[in-house]
């Protein structure tokens, strides 16, 4: 990829904690760069990775194999970064995704108990060496995220996991931080929105995403 590339962000975190709240203001804070902020999704981002989608949430796939499931995600990121992600950081565009491969260490790695070097291996296959330049994690108590996404719709195949599901989700998400310090950041989602959005302001600043 050229010199000039845009930058690569991704928001991550368990379920209602404010990823879709936050988007916007991310965006706009990517445009005062100066440069364009394409904004999508995972699983998604593509008509084959929303059709993918579809499949990975609606509840007629009810016990779908981790697997099957790991395989699904990776195609529809496949899909994604071809079709979509890498075109626009090489167009020098800034590129903001809510969730991308930290979700399927924390979800299909933590949550289902996918071997991590299974998950690396599809990595590597399919990202080659492309890394989010800032993972932003939102990160609340389960009970919170829970009560917040249960207010906004009915849960999906994926949210109507149990409790220690979730649990595992977050502490993978907060392991994964810890390994990665330089290119992952954990932002307290649990206060005011307008305290969330200080935050991250700070550690988009911090890790040279704004000036
Ligand atoms: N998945 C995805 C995998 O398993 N593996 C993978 O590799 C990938 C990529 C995708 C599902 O797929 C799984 C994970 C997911 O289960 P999704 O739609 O992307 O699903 O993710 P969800 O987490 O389900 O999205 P949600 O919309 O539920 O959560 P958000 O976006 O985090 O929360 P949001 O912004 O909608 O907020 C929820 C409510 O809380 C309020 C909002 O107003 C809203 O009502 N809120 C706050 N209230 C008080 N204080 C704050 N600070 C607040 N922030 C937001």
């Amino acid at each position: 990829m050229s010199g000039d590339r845009g930058r690569f962000i991704t928001l991550e975190g368990i379920e209602g904690v404010g990823k879709t709240t936050n988007r916007d203001y991310i965006q706009r804070l990517l445009e005062q760069t100066g440069r364009t902020c394409i904004v999508t999704r995972e699983p998604g981002g593509t008509p084959l990775g929303e059709a993918l989608r579809e499949m990975l949430l609606e509840h007629r796939h009810e016990g779908m194999s981790s697997d099957a499931e790991l395989l699904l995600m990776f195609a529809a990121r496949a899909e994604h970064l071809h079709k979509v992600i890498v075109p626009a950081l090489e167009a020098g565009n800034n590129v903001l995704c809510d969730r991308f491969t930290e979700a399927t260490y924390a979800y299909q790695g933590g949550g289902r108990g996918i071997n991590d070097k299974k998950i690396s291996e599809l990595e590597n296959w399919v990202q080659g060496e492309l890394r989010p330049d800032l993972t932003i994690i939102l990160d609340a108590p389960v009970e919170t995220g829970r009560k917040r996404a249960g207010q906004r719709s009915a849960p999906d195949r994926i949210e109507k996991e149990k409790n220690d599901f979730f649990e595992r989700v977050r502490h993978t998400y907060l392991e994964l931080a810890s390994h990665y310090p330089d290119r992952i950041a954990v932002i307290d989602a649990g206060v005011d929105l307008e305290k969330v959005q200080d935050q991250i302001v700070h550690v988009m600043t911090e890790h040279g995403i704004l000036a």
